[in-house]
């Protein structure tokens, strides 16, 4: 039996959340942000929330209120983020109810938490991961064994990436629990619409998957259950899926009301948590006072957080600027770029080296992808060797799983750990945008700077020698407009290796796009892509263009020069075809594109009052063509031509065969023809 004090106190929390949950109806125009509430899941989150310890890890979702209370936050700070005050605890007023994020003594640990059902599971299982691999390498800071739970309703199990969240738990043998609440609605859909399966069922086919089932609605029976199932992930460190059945007995949210579709709550509310353990306690000799005290307290609680969180401070304006990333300490560029006597070497030798430096200095850091692992070293060997060097737990092969691969970085991160991954191909990074837009991007900025995502996503990218409609496309224009990123593309070995270093030591995300072309320099034309190899403290701040051709004085006086604004390929096709116009033409690569170098753009513009943006993007709405209306806009009056912009030819994707990939592609004859009429405008 249960002891009776933990009884009570699950009690007691009831009465608040009942009440709180009663409050926001009674008051809906202050309660005017969009919020769930637990009523008729208490029981099961109680259950969780009161058997945490301090060094677990949670990933509630939004209807996890009880879990929340039950770890001991108080409603007053869960009131704060209802009515999106300046001191919510875990946003500053920046998301909604329910949405935690906490780094508190005491208390578990709680990364971002978006509102897309079931993304969760992907950063949650990444926790455990990085927990299991901080483990087998003795670099785990506390000598308990920290489990992570990851709490999903019963409708978004059916979201894919649950899937490859569930792969990787079995495969690696994760100490993760799954808590599916499952009141067996959606929104309105209802379990016979939505799934073949309950989630125990599903479960069984992840093979290795301990699963559980539980009553939910029964405090004693989930505090049982889930006690059975902190035990067996403590200790046997693998997975574990407990199916909690409950009620919704509130709606799914405010705005979503129960009164529309709900015809089923008369018979639901028979399991009312509340009641039912009310009822025990009752059997177990409390008397009724004593639990009408509780009760009275409880309302009391409630209204009182309630009063003093409508008289909080709004956040203020200025405020909304805060934490779009976390400070880097890499700001200015430092080492030795082309040490004497040094062999220029390949760019893909130069990410290689860095890579491998990195994993030399810091035994948190790990590469994960797919074939990176010993066998292959990666599809271009950009890998090699690396795996023989530091052994499987800290460069392994992924499964094909391309979210599972960018979001588990977030939890990897929140958990101590520095990861470097790899989409194959750009053409293939779609399957993991997902989790790059509504979990990594976001994760700074709505934690308040808490939970920023330290992590490295290297994405081999471009065209060259028929790679075809699916192995050729640069993607930059679609993931620059994603805020709470940092983007690199590297056009030679020795920025290659500077900015890999730099991305590794920035506390946020970073993409590196590796152009395929220039990795061996094997596109006629690109030996500038090789460079004496920098010294191992070589580093690039981001945001530092660099001028790697300069016009002469006397070109540039007599007005007929230009700049070009480029990177990546692009830089390779300006330096050939500048070779027909000697002293007239000045070459910024941009190397990082978010940030980016404005001063210089606009400097080196202004300089030469005539400015082409090359990309191998498609032209119509890309990157290139939006900084040219910028430099349009703040170059005006120095401007003698407008402002050019060369790239790909706008159809829908780089065809295989080699005649009409180069009609579709810029090259450097392409570039002369325009570079000739912008000179002569
Ligand atoms: C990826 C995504 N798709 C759709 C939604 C809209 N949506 C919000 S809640 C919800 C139903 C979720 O049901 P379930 O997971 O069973 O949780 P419950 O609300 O029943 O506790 C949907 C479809 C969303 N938030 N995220």
């Amino acid at each position: 039996m249960i002891d009776k004090n933990i009884l009570l106190k699950a009690f007691a929390t009831m009465c608040i959340s009942k009440r709180m949950a009663e409050i926001y109806d009674e008051n809906r125009q202050i309660c005017k942000y969009v919020h769930s509430t637990s009523r008729g899941h208490e029981a099961i989150q109680l259950a969780v929330g009161m058997q945490l310890k301090e060094c677990d890890y949670l990933s509630p979702y939004y209807r996890d209120e009880s879990i929340l209370l039950g770890l001991g936050l108080e409603p007053y700070e869960l009131m704060l983020q209802l009515l999106t005050k300046k001191d919510d605890p875990f946003s500053g007023g920046r998301t909604y109810y329910g949405h935690p994020s906490l780094k508190r003594k005491g208390f578990p640990k709680i990364p971002h938490q978006s509102s897309a059902t079931g993304m969760q599971a992907i950063p949650a299982t990444g926790m455990a991961h990085g927990i299991s691999y901080l483990e087998s390498t003795g670099l785990l800071e506390t000598l308990e064994k920290p489990v992570v739970v990851c709490s999903l309703g019963d409708g978004s199990v059916t979201e894919g990436e649950v899937s490859e969240a569930f792969q990787m738990a079995v495969l690696k043998k994760l100490p993760i629990i799954y808590l599916v609440q499952d009141n067996q609605w959606g929104i309105s859909a209802f379990a016979d619409e939505m799934r073949a399966m309950d989630a125990y069922e599903f479960a069984g086919g992840f093979k290795g998957m301990k699963r559980m089932r539980a009553d939910g609605t029964d405090f004693i029976d989930s505090y049982k259950k889930f006690g059975e199932a902190l035990e067996f992930a403590r200790t046997k460190r693998k997975p574990v899926l407990v199916h909690a059945m409950v009620h919704l007995l509130g709606h799914h949210t405010s705005g979503v009301r129960k009164e529309w579709y709900r015809h089923d709550l008369s018979e639901d509310e028979k399991d009312d948590p509340f009641l039912r353990l009310r009822r025990v306690l009752i059997e177990n000799g409390v008397n009724e006072d004593d639990l009408l005290k509780l009760e009275l307290e409880g309302k009391n609680k409630a209204e009182e957080s309630f009063k003093k969180a409508v008289a909080a401070e709004d956040p203020e304006p200025g405020s909304l600027y805060f934490h779009e990333f976390a400070p880097t300490l890499v700001k200015e560029e430092k080492g030795v770029r082309a040490p004497a006597g040094r062999e220029p070497i390949m760019m893909v030798d130069a990410g290689l080296h860095a890579v491998n430096e990195i994993l030399r200095d810091n035994p948190e850091a790990i590469l994960y992808g797919q074939d990176v692992g010993k066998r292959l070293g990666g599809v271009f060997r950009e890998a090699a060797t690396l795996a023989q060097k530091y052994g499987d737990s800290r460069v392994f092969n992924t499964p094909i799983q391309e979210a599972y691969i960018v979001g588990s970085t977030v939890g990897m991160s929140a958990v101590g750990v520095r990861p470097i991954v790899e989409i194959q191909f750009a053409d293939y990074a779609w399957a993991g945008i997902n989790q790059l837009v509504v979990e990594l991007s976001k994760s700074c900025y709505l934690t308040m700077g808490k939970y920023p995502v330290g992590c490295v996503i290297r994405i081999p990218c471009g065209s060259y020698g028929s790679g075809g409609p699916y192995h050729s496309d640069c993607i930059e224009s679609s993931l620059l407009p994603i805020r709470g990123i940092k983007i690199a593309f590297p056009s030679n070995a020795a920025d290659m290796k500077g900015l890999m270093k730099s991305a590794f030591y920035d506390p946020n995300p970073v993409i590196i796009f590796e152009h395929k072309g220039l990795y061996w320099s094997k596109v006629p034309g690109t030996e500038a892509a090789k460079s004496p190899e920098p010294d191992d403290n070589y580093i690039i701040p981001f945001g530092k263009g660099r001028i790697v051709q300069n016009a002469s004085k006397e070109k540039t006086d007599s007005g007929e020069s230009l700049s070009v604004i480029t990177y990546g390929m692009g830089v390779h096709w300006a330096l050939n075809a500048s070779k027909n116009f000697p002293g007239c033409v000045e070459i910024v690569d941009l190397r990082t594109l978010n940030p980016l170098d404005e001063v210089m753009i606009y400097e080196s513009v202004k300089r030469h009052g005539k400015c082409i943006v090359i990309t191998e993007e498609k032209v119509m709405n890309s990157f290139a063509e939006s900084l040219a209306g910028r430099i349009s806009k703040n170059c005006f009056r120095y401007l003698d031509a407008p402002v050019e912009v060369i790239g790909s030819v706008n159809m829908p994707a780089v065809p295989l065969n080699t005649g009409l990939e180069s009609e579709m592609l810029p090259n450097a004859e392409k570039v002369a023809k325009i570079m000739e009429s912008v000179l002569g405008y």
